[in-house]
């Protein structure tokens, strides 16, 4: 898979995409990632990405033509996302979505917001991470890429934590505990220490759905 990421920070992806899984898959030759600098695509002297809002009011806005020339470019194959906080709520079936396809390519904004016209014209969807204010859309674009890498095939580093994903689809997951048995007075569950594989697969299944209930009766409400 493909994935492009258009900045006028392409500084921000270095460390991550030279490290972590992230890391690993582009090594491996599953995922090639290719960062973009905006600022390759303007034409002034002062490599100028943005510029005052029409209408008046403080702040600047990201100028349209760069991105268009970058994406032009690139010739995208598939999905190309611009990450703002007016978008829809990026999720797991978002994700899988994406990691099935040949390629993405991810724009993104900063100061006040980007001219209407990439969202309206040159990108094809439009994603939020989540309900709060990020100074970019760098941060953004690497949780997208790590939620996205991470299902592509050889990204996980065994099979059991790619079932696991799927086994308590939709719940949060059951308490994790390892050694030593005891802590500082705080002893790991009896049932966990049992060897019983059917009592154990009860209790995690039963405080999974009771941590679910409580901390995300949104995701309980989807359960059913
Ligand atoms: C004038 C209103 N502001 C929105 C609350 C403007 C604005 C704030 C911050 C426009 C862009 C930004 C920078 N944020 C992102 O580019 C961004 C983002 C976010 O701030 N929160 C959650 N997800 C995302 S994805 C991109």
């Amino acid at each position: 898979m493909r994935i492009n990421v258009v900045t006028i920070f392409p500084e921000f992806f270095a460390g991550p995409f030279g490290t972590s899984i992230v890391g690993r898959a582009a090594e491996a030759g599953t995922a090639r990632l290719r960062v973009v600098d905006l600022r390759d695509y303007t034409h002034d002297r002062h490599r100028t990405v943005d510029d005052e809002p029409f209408g008046g009011g403080a702040g600047m806005v990201m100028k349209p033509e760069p991105f268009f020339e970058a994406v032009d470019d690139l010739e995208p194959g598939g999905p190309v996302v611009l990450l703002s906080p007016r978008g829809r709520k990026f999720d797991h079936a978002t994700a899988v979505r994406y990691s099935v396809g040949e390629e993405l390519t991810l724009l993104c904004g900063h100061y006040k917001g980007v001219d209407e016209r990439v969202a309206e014209s040159l990108a094809t969807e439009e994603l939020s991470i989540g309900d709060y204010v990020l100074s970019g859309g760098e941060p953004a674009a690497l949780v997208v890429i790590d939620a996205v890498v991470r299902l592509l095939p050889g990204a996980m580093s065994d099979h059991a934590s790619a079932a696991g994903d799927s086994f308590y689809d939709g719940l949060l997951g059951p308490p994790e505990y390892t050694r030593p048995a005891e802590y500082r007075g705080m002893a790991v569950p009896e049932v966990l220490r049992s060897g019983n594989h059917a009592r154990i697969e009860a209790w995690r299944r039963e405080q999974a759905e009771r941590i679910t209930c409580d901390r995300r009766p949104d995701l309980w409400e989807r359960e059913g």
